[in-house]
């Protein structure tokens, strides 16, 4: 069956990869059908959309949807169906945790809840053979009941590598996972959904082998270049004895410099050197929070303060870049937790970071709350979903509030980057000004 996957743009600087359809794709392609993507770039018209998908003349369109790609998805299906008849599934974390919502908009057939690869070729058999899709696990039909879940993929090693194709490579710098599922508790994240989603009847977290993560990578060393690896995984480091052998079968074999995403609790000064022999260059760490009361309380995250502080600079001495992300504005967050952040961030002197304005993710514990006690405004499924400006109503501090402090990080950002490019400034003026000099005194 000819399947088009359309990734649905909203911002430019997150025009990445869509690893979701990725896996699909692999394994769809496996078994014989021929599988394409079209991004949508923010700049697509919904005529030219409909344009492209008459060109590809698919049989099945596949859409994947986190909460921020909704909106923009929910027009440009109805805008397609509108035009063509072909059917529609929608996958991924959005659908997955409001499926009645997607099920509910003009043109979506079937949502699929959980994970996909083998959820999407049982549909697609199912179509090619004329039958209906009622009774495939995690496939809900328009108009049908909620389906039962089938358990989680495994082992991850039989599961076919990512369709790189798929994914918005550029010059040997590619993307990995090496695992399904985060097992920390944190009360804002979707992510950490799909353990509870699963809890009944399995266990969401499963890890590849270090065999099958090396043959990857070596594989696309063999067709093309290898620069550099982002590890995607939501927490690369949580189980250490997998990490120290992970660095020393890279170090021996690839040795191909690499990002990852760690929590400061998962990390030890000798596991910061051993992955920093083995070729790591920068960890993103979540901080989230300088307010020790809103981490352990508000969040579920309990590393204090100075355990941050300690691991810093850990990762600073092993010679890793750091990046943290803060978040801004969650329920029962005053100003005085905002000021915290601030000063925290202030004192870490991240080599970058990332600020999000606080927004709840459908499914999380937060947004339950938010719902509960009327913070979120009543059109809240017709706003965009973004990081930028709250749109909840809180007790304790002003949507103007946030707005300061988010200006506030704006600009510390710019002022640490401005500041980053000075010094590399001085540093390439230093280093022509000592090369004269050594070329003056050889010269006589
Ligand atoms: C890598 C990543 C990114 C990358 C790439 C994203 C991408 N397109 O894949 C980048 C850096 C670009 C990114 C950006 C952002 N991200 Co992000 N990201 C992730 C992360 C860490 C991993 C995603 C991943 O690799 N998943 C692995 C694959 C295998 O799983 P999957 O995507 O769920 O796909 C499976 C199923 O869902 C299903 N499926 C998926 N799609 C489809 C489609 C069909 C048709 C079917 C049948 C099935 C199906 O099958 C798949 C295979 O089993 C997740 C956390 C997470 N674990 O999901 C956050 C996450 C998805 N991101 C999130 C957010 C908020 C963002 C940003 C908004 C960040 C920001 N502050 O601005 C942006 C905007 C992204 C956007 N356009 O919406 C949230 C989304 C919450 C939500 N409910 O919407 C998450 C969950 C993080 C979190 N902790 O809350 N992100
Ligand atoms: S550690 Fe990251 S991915 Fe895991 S539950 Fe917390 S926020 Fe989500």
């Amino acid at each position: 069956m000819r399947i088009l996957f359309i990734e649905v743009d909203t911002e430019r600087e997150w025009a990445c990869a869509s690893i979701g359809p990725a896996f699909i794709t692999a394994f769809l392609r496996a078994r014989g059908h021929e599988v394409s993507l079209y991004r949508a770039s923010v700049d697509a018209t919904p005529n030219e959309v409909v344009a492209h998908v008459r060109k590809a003349d698919p049989e099945l369109l596949g859409v994947s949807l986190t909460t921020r790609q909704w909106l923009r998805a929910r027009e440009l299906v109805q805008v397609i169906r509108s035009e063509i008849d072909v059917p529609v599934v929608a996958g991924g974390l959005h659908p997955t945790f409001s499926p009645t919502q997607v099920l509910g908009s003009p043109g979506f057939d079937y949502v699929c809840l959980g994970e996909g690869e083998e959820a999407m070729l049982d549909l697609v058999t199912a179509l090619e053979n004329g039958e209906s899709a009622a009774g495939i696990d995690n496939i809900w039909m328009r108009g049908g009941t909620r389906p039962v879940l089938r358990p989680p993929f495994e082992p991850l090693d039989d599961m076919p590598f990512m369709a790189r194709d798929m994914l918005d490579e550029y010059a040997g710098c590619v993307h990995m996972t090496t695992q399904r599922g985060c097992p920390f508790p944190c009360t804002y994240c979707a992510a950490r959904m799909y353990n509870e989603l699963y809890a009944e009847n399995a266990n969401y977290g499963r890890r590849r082998s270090h065999t099958s993560v090396l043959d990857e990578l070596l594989e696309i060393q063999r067709n093309g270049p290898l620069c550099y690896v982002i590890f995607l995984d939501d927490t690369f480091t949580i189980y250490r004895r997998w990490v120290r052998e992970f660095c020393r079968v890279y170090k021996e074999r690839l040795q191909i410099p690499f990002s990852l995403h760690a929590r400061v609790e998962t990390v030890t000064e000798d596991l910061l050197g051993e992955l920093a022999a083995a070729g790591c260059q920068h960890i993103v760490y979540g901080v989230e929070s300088g307010s020790l009361r809103v981490r352990r309380d508000i969040m579920m995250r309990a590393a204090t303060n100075e355990r941050i502080k300690e691991v810093f600079r850990w990762t600073r001495e092993a010679g890793i870049m750091v990046t943290a992300n803060y978040m801004l504005g969650l329920p029962g967050e005053t100003r005085d937790d905002l000021q915290q952040t601030y000063d925290l961030a202030l004192e870490l002197q991240a080599f970058d970071f990332g600020y999000f304005v606080f927004y709840p993710y459908p499914g999380t514990a937060l947004f339950r709350l938010c719902l509960e006690k009327g913070y979120l405004p009543d059109d809240y499924l017709e706003r965009e979903a973004n990081h930028r400006e709250s749109i909840l109503t809180l007790p304790d501090i002003t949507a103007d509030d946030i707005a300061e402090y988010y200006d506030r990080f704006t600009a510390l950002r710019e002022r640490q980057s401005l500041e980053r490019a000075e010094g590399h400034l001085s540093d390439a003026a230093h280093a022509t000004i000592r090369e004269s000099v050594q070329h003056l005194a050889q010269s006589g």
